[in-house]
C-alpha cells in the first residue's frame, strides 16, 4: 500500500473516479477494469452490491483479480463498505457511507489508508472530516439506476452549497454523471467525478473513459 493521503494527492485521484463491480458490467469485469485504466481513470473502486452481488469466496476472488490490475497499473485501489477484504488485499482505500462503519472506526482498523465518507448535509461532511475522512462523495447530483437505495436527486447546488459553507476536503460528485454532464461537476466546486455505468455499461469502455476524460481535464 503507498500513500497517496495527502491533499493534492487525493484531489487528482479523484479527477476520474470508477466504481463498479461484477453486476454493473456488461463484459467480464477484468476487461472492463482494463479498458477503463487504458481510457485514463485515476482511481479504481470495488463495490460488490445489488442483485446478484458475488459473496463470500466469489466476491474475494473477483476482488484479487480486480487488485492485481490496478496494481500492474500503477491505480490505487478502494474497497466500497468491506473493511475486512481491504485488510486482506492490503487495499489502499475503504470507502463507507452513512449506513456503514462509522469513519472514526474505520480510520481505527485502516491506519494510514485513504477513506472516503459519502456524505447528504454540512454535519455529516463535518463528522467525517473529524473522524479522518481524506475525501467525501456527494450526490447522487443526477438521476441514477445504479444504487436501489439512493437518497433524493441533490443536484450540483449540494457541491457548491458545501464549499460556500468552508468545505475544502477533497470532493468527489457522485450519481448519473456522464461525459455531457461531468464538466458541470467539477465548476461547481468537485475535484473529480465518480461513476459506475457510464463507463461499466457502456458499449465501447475505453472510449466512453477517454470522452470522460477529457470532459474533466
Ligand atoms: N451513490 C450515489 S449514486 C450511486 C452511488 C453508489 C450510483 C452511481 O452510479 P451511476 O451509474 O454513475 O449513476
Ligand atoms: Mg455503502
Amino acid at each position: 500500500m503507498a500513500n497517496h493521503r495527502d491533499k493534492s494527492a487525493i484531489e487528482e485521484l479523484l479527477q476520474l473516479y470508477f466504481i463498479m463491480g461484477s453486476t454493473n458490467c456488461k463484459a467480464d469485469p477484468v476487461h472492463v477494469l482494463e479498458q477503463a485504466i487504458e481510457g485514463g481513470i485515476t482511481l479504481f473502486q470495488y463495490r460488490e452490491k445489488g442483485p446478484g452481488a458475488l459473496e463470500g469466496l466469489d466476491k474475494t476472488k473477483l476482488a484479487e483479480k480486480l487488485f492485481r490490475v490496478c496494481k500492474d497499473a500503477d491505480i490505487p485501489f478502494i474497497v466500497n463498505d468491506d473493511v475486512d477484504l481491504a485488510l486482506e488485499l492490503d487495499a489502499d482505500g475503504i470507502h463507507v457511507g452513512q449506513e456503514d462503519l462509522a469513519a472514526d472506526f474505520v480510520r481505527e482498523k485502516a491506519g494510514d489508508r485513504i477513506i472516503g465518507v459519502s456524505a447528504h448535509t454540512i454535519e455529516e461532511a463535518e463528522k467525517a472530516i473529524e473522524d479522518g475522512a481524506d475525501y467525501l462523495g456527494l450526490g447522487p447530483i443526477y438521476p441514477t439506476i445504479s444504487k436501489d437505495d439512493a437518497r433524493a436527486v441533490s443536484g450540483l447546488s449540494i457541491i457548491e452549497n458545501f464549499r460556500k459553507n468552508g468545505i475544502t476536503v477533497p470532493i468527489v460528485g457522485i450519481g448519473g454523471i456522464n461525459a455531457r454532464n461531468a464538466r458541470a461537476v467539477i465548476q461547481a466546486g468537485a475535484n473529480g467525478v465518480s461513476l459506475i455505468s457510464a463507463i461499466a455499461a457502456a458499449a465501447d469502455v475505453k472510449k466512453a473513459a477517454i470522452d470522460l476524460k477529457r470532459a474533466v481535464l
